[in-house]
């Protein structure tokens, strides 16, 4: 590999630095958020993986959201209203809106099984 692609994947990757954080960061643990605030932040795609309805929580494997950044990924998401998670069977695909990176406003299904 010569110099001058060294330099320019060096680049690269300090302008993607910012994204991987991001990434990292959306793993946190989820807590459920008593704003009902609507203004959706992504919407994204995914198979429900999990339902928690006590502690408020959606396990999704979901695609990649290209608006936030992310890969696709399993992972837990709070949710605002326990009606959410009512209509809801694993292994369903839904549709879902993002309030911030962690916490999920609406979903609906698109196929379920
Ligand atoms: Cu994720």
């Amino acid at each position: 590999m010569n110099l001058k692609i060294v330099a320019i994947l060096s680049t690269l990757t300090l302008i993607a630095a910012p994204n991987a954080l991001a990434q990292h960061e959306h793993h946190a643990t989820p807590t459920p958020a008593a704003n009902t605030n609507t203004t959706a932040l992504a919407v994204g795609q995914g198979t429900v993986k999990k339902i928690d309805p006590e502690k408020l929580r959606l396990t999704l494997a979901h695609a990649p959201i290209k608006k936030l950044g992310w890969p696709a990924m399993t992972m837990p998401f709070a949710v605002t209203d326990k009606a959410l998670l009512q209509k809801l069977k694993v292994n369903d695909v839904v549709r879902f809106e993002l309030k911030d990176e962690q916490t999920i406003v609406a979903v609906e299904v698109v196929t379920g099984k």
